[in-house]
């Protein structure tokens, strides 16, 4: 791939010294490339947007922009470190924030914030408290941002429900012939519907309100300071759309209070290190708590259970229609993250009384 040329669709000055592959994500390409101007190197991120994945990626940079823009003007009140705290996108010289290049694939970039650090997994409670305290600060900027201007990036994301039910039709097709790896798994998601979809049911039912959430709060995605571990910014902002506060909270859970990292083959390092979760709460709930109803206090734990069960459905799913969504980096890949958050989600069921009380004792 020619970054350089990517490059210069946005214009970038100075002379071009190199690319690195970030090979984090799932989903899209990223790269940060590197520019010599004015006596130093300059730093960006360019992306390749995943446009099977967001069908609609014009409508994705829209939505960036708007909330973007929004958490710019709440931070620059407040914070004289503004420039590390939200995420600045390229312009082309037209005015916009992404380009087609010649084949038709769709690129943005954005200035790459120095001295951050991402982790995927770490043993540093800190690095919990503060990853908690940047996607609770993310929810709060936009607390009264006005959600009906957001395209929905992704329709029925988080809909449990609908996710459980494809995964049940995939299934019974089974054209790769894959189900036979996956029985226990399956069967396990079909006898926990109730409990998995909890949080869907509440919405449906008006018990829950939605919110402008981040909905893929994976600790990867929030930017610490590399000296403090301080949260700088929220990042891989695609999935920005109405949705429950406990998705944000479950997600993160997920993915950065498993004692494993999500697709480690050795199931029995699975399980919720209740450290990590309590760490998480006490940076994530102490942030937003007094914007919080009671019934999301009282459920957000759930958030972790659903969000869990949910991607043992997608990853199963993906494994079932031979590998279409989440990029694998072995044949078995979908199988084997399938298997680990299965495992996660049965310690948590086990969990759930101690994971509710953790939330009370924060909420307070
Ligand atoms: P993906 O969709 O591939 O997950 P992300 O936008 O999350 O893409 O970026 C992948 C990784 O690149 C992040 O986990 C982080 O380490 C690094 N990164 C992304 N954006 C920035 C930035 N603006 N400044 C510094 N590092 C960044
Ligand atoms: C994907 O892009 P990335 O790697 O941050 C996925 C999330 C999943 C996650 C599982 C748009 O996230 O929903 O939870 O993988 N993003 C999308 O690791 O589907
Ligand atoms: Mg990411």
């Amino acid at each position: 791939m020619d970054l350089q040329k990517i490059g210069a669709l946005f214009a970038i000055e100075g002379e071009y010294k190199g690319c690195e592959q970030i090979k984090t994500g799932h989903i899209n390409q990223t790269y940060c490339v590197t520019y010599f101007r004015d006596g130093e190197d300059k730093k960006y991120i360019i992306q390749k947007v995943n446009t099977y994945v967001f069908k609609r990626p014009e409508e994705v940079m829209q939505n960036i922009d708007r909330v973007t823009e929004h958490i710019r003007a709440k931070v620059k009140e407040k914070e004289e470190t503004a420039k590390r705290n939200v995420l600045h996108f390229l312009h082309t010289p037209e005015g916009k924030n992404y380009a087609y290049d010649e084949e038709g694939g769709f690129w943005r970039g954005y200035r790459f914030i120095d001295n951050s650090i991402t982790y995927n997994l770490s043993d540093d409670l800190f690095v919990m408290v503060e990853a908690g305290k940047g996607f609770g600060a993310f929810q709060k900027h936009l607390s009264d941002f006005d959600a009906s201007v957001l395209y929905e990036s992704i329709p029925d994301f988080h809909n449990t429900k609908k996710r459980l039910e494809r995964l049940f039709e995939v299934a019974e097709k089974d054209e790769f012939n894959r189900v036979k790896d996956v029985r226990v798994e399956l069967e396990y998601l079909r006898s926990r519907y109730d409990l998995a979809t909890s949080l869907c049911t509440m919405l449906e039912n008006g018990e829950l309100p939605l919110r402008v959430t981040h909905n893929d709060t994976k600790c990867n995605n929030v930017l610490l300071d590399v000296d403090t571990n301080k949260a700088l910014a929220v990042i891989d902002l695609d999935t920005v759309m109405p949705g429950l506060a406990a998705y944000d909270f479950g997600d993160a859970i997920r993915f950065g209070a498993n004692n494993a990292i999500e697709d480690d083959p050795e199931y029995s390092k699975v399980f919720l290190d209740l450290n990590k979760y309590e760490a998480y709460v006490s940076g994530f709930v102490t942030t937003i708590k007094d914007s919080l109803t009671p019934k999301e206090i009282e459920t957000m734990h759930l958030g972790a259970y659903v969000m869990t069960a949910e991607l043992v459905a997608r990853f199963m799913t993906d494994y079932l229609e031979g590998d279409v969504y989440f990029k694998p980096a072995y044949p078995e890949h979908n199988l084997v993250r399938t298997k680990n958050q299965y495992w996660l989600a049965f310690d948590m069921e086990k969990k759930l009384d101690q994971m509710q009380s953790i939330v009370m004792k924060y909420a307070k």
